[in-house]
């Protein structure tokens, strides 16, 4: 009887220390295994000199002791002066000592305010470490930076590091409502604490900002973009509070969601009109009310006239005049407006992949300079592929702020293991020729295109109360993925899938080398099982999980997959070029031709702007038909060999996160398949052929997968 409850307590210490695992996301500070490695980490880090004494400067030093103390077994000596060779010294440029100043006196140059510098040099001939930046903040960055040096096993002999991000707000946006479910959200109920704030300060508060801090994420919007006015009054005023303050010293800024009717709703207003003068003073007192709370509040974000959210339309206005309203609220205080481009009305005939150019490309050169058009990757939603929106590159005197969706709506929920930087840097890589050949997405986001001094990147986030943070231990690494890619959009997807992997798992090559391919192929192989060849939108309505390429009777008829890939007796695909909808005019001339003939289309986008027959030969000689099918095929096997890939790690993983991540894969399995069954036998109806040689027959029949309904799939409100 002893034993057996001996057992089960060592069961459940070991379960739980890797449960901490899970939740210690990509800070994971290992032990450095390599003896060579450690001795020299130890020998170049005697004693830690640290110059300040904020908050921020505070965490920082902990961080590096929690870090040396992890990885290294010991923390190098605390110093207040710099005696001997061989210390760490921490500080921002200010408190620092002038020969010091003066010695890096070029390499602040180099810097912005948020950049750092980790350089090895020598101060009165003894050989030093620096981690600075012109604040703490920035120091903080550096000291992330010179942490995960270590956990990725590179030498720290001989630094010179200067870097700064290339974007200003690099910002999560939670759909998050004020009952705590989440919208589109998959990894459990909100981390805000409605209830219990302001008094109860949850210290996962302070974990997520040390997370996003430690890869560069600088704001947060709370709230869901179908936003709730209740969040703008003093009784949740507060409780935003509570949370800025927690924050701040990680160098987060808090942003809310506004709902543009609230002068109504909590203003006792009659109208929300913004050319009303007790709106635009309504909205003036709010935003005082807000900064004299949050000094640093970083803005709002606003959904407006989409999707049946209020707006400036119902006034007559248009969102120039709801945008700039709203920025002359909070520009005396330095805030900013993040105005969506998310817009499509079911009163609009045109393509809806054509509406959001059509309303907001006038628009350009008209906003405050307050303000940023916040653009999706692509023109419809979110989809697992996308052609970049056209108007990237499209709206020169307007600053245009990316929105990629982190959260897995459209991309298996969180029981799909998708690495998506894979997907934002195919998008970032996009060339919109707007200014002629280089003239890519990213640097429209990081306004290197047209000189833009307001820049940014929005990741709707797939975080929640899981015990892990994002339900699917590899969907951490897509959080991780667009923290690094906000700071810099010309980062290598592998390059990050690398340094997560390490700092999160192992750093055996024999680890690395296969999961990291897995990661990588990952999106490739959702693309494949899901919408192959540029189909999209045909999952199943509201929840959007699981195929639905049938559906067909929704009141919008934008909201029906039938409407997106129009399979017919002929064929199938959307028509957009000049023979269709002529979308494909939308983008500068040589991407038009580009998309617009069938000849240069890319295959991965050939039915997002074409109709071809089912006959129509593919490049590799196979018919659409039998191309398409062999995708679907493709995607399932892609799925079975990460399966095979995963088993073979059992020894480099802990075992929770082992077992999670292999349930996970076989459910992964399982839908890849259902998806290939459903969309193929429901397309079959309509090519009237046989599926090729090598693709497997499905287990069941059309009008059993129609006939499958989940009402409480999550994240659907
Ligand atoms: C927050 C899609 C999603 C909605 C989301 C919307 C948006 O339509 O399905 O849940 O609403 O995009 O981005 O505003």
């Amino acid at each position: 009887m002893a034993s057996l409850r001996f057992v089960f307590l060592f069961l459940l210490i070991s379960f739980s220390a890797s449960a901490q695992k899970d939740y210690k996301l990509w800070l994971q500070y290992n032990a450095v295994s390599n003896s060579a490695l450690a001795l020299e980490y130890k020998n170049n880090l005697k004693g830690i000199v640290v110059f300040g004494n904020s908050e921020t400067i505070k965490i920082a030093q902990k961080e590096l002791q929690t870090g040396f103390q992890d990885m290294l077994g010991t923390i190098p000596e605390i110093k207040s002066e710099i005696k001997g060779e061989n210390n760490l010294i921490i500080g921002s440029q200010s408190n620092l000592n002038v020969e010091i100043k003066n010695e890096l006196k070029s390499d602040f140059d180099k810097i912005s305010t948020e950049g750092f510098i980790i350089k090895s040099f020598s101060f009165k001939s003894k050989k030093q470490i620096i981690i600075t930046g012109k604040n703490d903040v920035a120091v903080l960055y550096g000291v992330f930076n010179f942490l995960r040096i270590l956990q990725t096993n590179k030498s720290v002999k001989n630094l010179n590091i200067a870097d700064s991000p290339k974007t200003n707000i690099r910002i999560l946006n939670h759909w998050d409502n004020l009952d705590r479910t989440v919208e589109r959200g998959y990894a459990g109920f909100s981390l805000w604490n409605w209830q219990k704030l302001p008094d109860f300060i949850d210290q996962r508060y302070l974990d997520y900002a040390r997370a996003n801090a430690s890869i560069g994420i600088n704001g947060t919007v709370l709230t869901n973009v179908n936003a709730n006015a209740l969040i703008l009054t003093p009784q949740y005023l507060e409780k935003v509070e509570a949370l800025a303050n927690v924050f701040r010293p990680y160098g987060i800024k808090v942003y809310l969601t506004a709902r543009f009717s609230a002068p109504i709703e909590i203003g006792n207003l009659k109208t929300a009109d913004p050319k009303d003068t007790q709106v635009i003073n309504w909205w003036k007192n709010k935003a005082a009310e807000i900064y004299k709370r949050i000094p640093d509040f970083g803005g709002f974000l606003v959904k407006a006239n989409s999707e049946g959210q209020p707006g400036p339309q119902n006034y007559g206005r248009d969102h120039v005049d709801g945008a700039n309203m709203l920025a002359d609220a909070v520009a005396p205080f330095g805030g900013v407006i993040m105005w969506r481009a998310f817009v499509y009305s079911e009163h609009d005939a045109n393509d809806r992949a054509k509406q959001a150019y059509a309303e907001f490309q006038p628009y350009d050169g008209k906003f405050k300079e307050n303000v940023i058009v916040q653009v999706k990757n692509g023109a419809i939603d979110f989809q697992p592929r996308e052609p970049f929106h056209p108007l990237f590159g499209a709206m020169p005197k307007t600053p245009l702020m990316m929105e990629f969706q982190i959260t897995q709506e459209y991309l298996g929920f969180s029981t799909h293991l998708v690495f998506l930087p894979k997907l934002f840097q195919e998008v970032l890589e996009s060339d919109t020729y707007q200014q002629g050949k280089g003239s890519t997405v990213a640097k429209v986001i990081d306004g290197t295109l047209y000189q833009n001094k307001l820049t940014g990147i929005a990741g709707v986030a797939n975080i929640g109360n899981d015990l892990n943070w994002t339900g699917h231990p590899f969907a951490q690494a897509n959080w991780y993925g667009f923290g690094r890619l906000a700071w810099n959009p010309y980062l290598d997807s592998e390059t990050i899938a690398d340094e997560w992997l390490k700092s999160t798992f192992s750093n055996d090559e024999n680890f690395i080398k296969p999961v990291k391919n897995m990661m990588i192929e990952s999106r490739e192989a959702v693309v494949n099982y899901m919408t192959p060849l540029g189909l999209h939108h045909i999952m199943d309505t509201g929840h959007h999980y699981g195929p639905g390429p049938w559906v067909s009777n929704l009141s919008r008829p934008e909201w029906n997959p039938t409407y997106y890939h129009k399979a017919d007796k002929n064929g199938i695909g959307f028509d957009r070029s000049k023979t269709g909808t002529n979308a494909t005019a939308q983008y500068a001339p040589e991407v038009e031709r580009l998309f617009d003939n069938l000849e240069t289309c890319p295959e991965q986008d050939l039915l997002w702007f074409h109709h071809v027959s089912w006959d129509y030969k593919l490049k590799n000689g196979q018919t659409l038909w039998n191309g398409l099918a062999l995708k679907y095929q493709e995607g399932v096997n892609q799925v079975n060999e990460m399966q095979n890939v995963w088993k073979k790690t059992e020894k480099y993983v802990d075992s929770v996160r082992f077992h999670e991540v292999e349930m996970l894969l076989e459910i992964q399995y399982k839908e890849a398949k259902w998806w290939r069954d459903a969309c193929l036998l429901y397309f079959q109806q309509f090519s009237g052929k046989e599926l090729p040689t090598g693709v497997e027959k499905p287990t069941q029949t059309l009008d059993y997968f129609k006939s499958l309904k989940f009402p409480f799939a999550p994240g659907n409100g």
